[in-house]
């Protein structure tokens, strides 16, 4: 169950303590100027040392190790690539994470989240993961926010610092669960892109240019949005009748999505396993159900 925990950006102003940025990229880079601009004392490192320059002339204290930019704070955020890096750079400190905290806010999985919160406390530090709900020019502004889950104290700790990123969402002590939530928002907007993606690919075999279509997309979108809490309920109820758009007529309606296509000249992507999904809907007999029947079908 979600605990949405926000920290309004006063709180974040009227509170100043030391903390580490590991990782200077795009995302990190814009997680250090953050807490720069709340006032913190910021200690950075990145692997290209260059990266650090902008963020010293902001007033930056570079490291020239991660051991050494752990040692400067209480609280080690991490933002790498994967968390492949992350733990290549865990590993190089060693013990030296001891009575720190680690906040990892790199993109990554569940297993790999809980994987390395196991190593951090053995090593006897507190972990945190992390899943970023903006791109780098959104943070600290009003719609960014960041799901955290793992050690609870820590979090309660640290939450005043971390709110300088944006609002702060504790999901759990299973550290597994910001990556959880994190990789499923980001699969409906992976979702909406791709379908997008394709409906201008379409368009274009027709030359109908993408500002023509983008102005008939938004609306259409935005209508079919407003359906998302109406298959929530039927998902969380586990009822799925409906008088809507059966699973049987959409059945139907696909192979003509599919010829299109490929008449067109153009990959049907992700058009192909739905319509495995809803031939095996079929099968089993849920033809009367709506759309969100998809949502039992995908758990294997
Ligand atoms: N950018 C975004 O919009 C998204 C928003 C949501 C969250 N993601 C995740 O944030 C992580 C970092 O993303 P990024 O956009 O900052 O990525 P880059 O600009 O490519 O920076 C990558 C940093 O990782 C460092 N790095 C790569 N390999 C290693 C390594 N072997 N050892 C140490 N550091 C490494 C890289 O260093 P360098 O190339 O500058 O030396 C950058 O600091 C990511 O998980 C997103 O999914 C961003």
């Amino acid at each position: 169950m979600l605990s949405a925990t926000s920290s309004p950006a006063s709180e974040a102003l009227s509170h100043s303590a030391s903390v580490s940025v590991l990782g200077l990229g795009m995302m990190g880079s814009a997680l250090a100027a953050a807490f720069l601009r709340a006032g913190h004392r910021v200690t950075v490192w990145n692997r290209t040392a260059a990266k650090s320059g902008p963020l010293v002339a902001q007033g930056a204290l570079p490291a020239d190790s991660p051991a050494a930019a752990i040692a400067a704070s209480d609280l080690t955020v991490l933002c790498l690539l994967t968390n492949d890096q992350v733990q290549e750079v865990l590993d190089g400190v060693g013990a030296g994470i001891e009575g720190r905290t680690i906040a990892n806010l790199t993109n990554g999985t569940p297993a790999s989240a809980r994987e390395l919160s196991a190593q951090v406390e053995q090593r006897g530090a507190t972990f945190l993961d992390g899943g970023i709900m903006a791109v780098p020019q959104m943070i600290s502004g009003p719609h960014a926010y960041v799901f955290y889950s793992g050690d609870e104290r820590a979090f309660a700790t640290h939450r005043p610092t971390l709110a300088a990123l944006g609002d702060t969402r504790y999901v759990g002590t299973d550290p597994g669960l910001a990556a959880l939530y994190d990789i499923a928002l980001l699969t409906g907007m992976y979702g909406m892109i791709v379908g997008v993606m394709q409906a201008f690919a379409l368009a274009r075999t027709e030359n109908i240019p993408a500002g023509e279509l983008s102005e008939l997309l938004v609306p259409w979108i935005g209508a079919m949005l407003a359906s998302v809490p109406e298959e929530a309920r039927a998902i969380d109820a586990d009822r799925h009748l409906t008088d809507v758009s059966s699973l049987t007529v959409n059945h139907a309606a696909i192979p003509n999505f599919l010829s299109a296509f490929r008449d067109q000249g153009v990959h049907p992507m992700f058009l192909e396993p739905l319509q495995e999904v809803l031939d095996q809907g079929l099968k089993a007999g849920h033809g009367a159900d709506g759309l969100s029947r998809l949502a039992t079908l995908f758990v294997r």
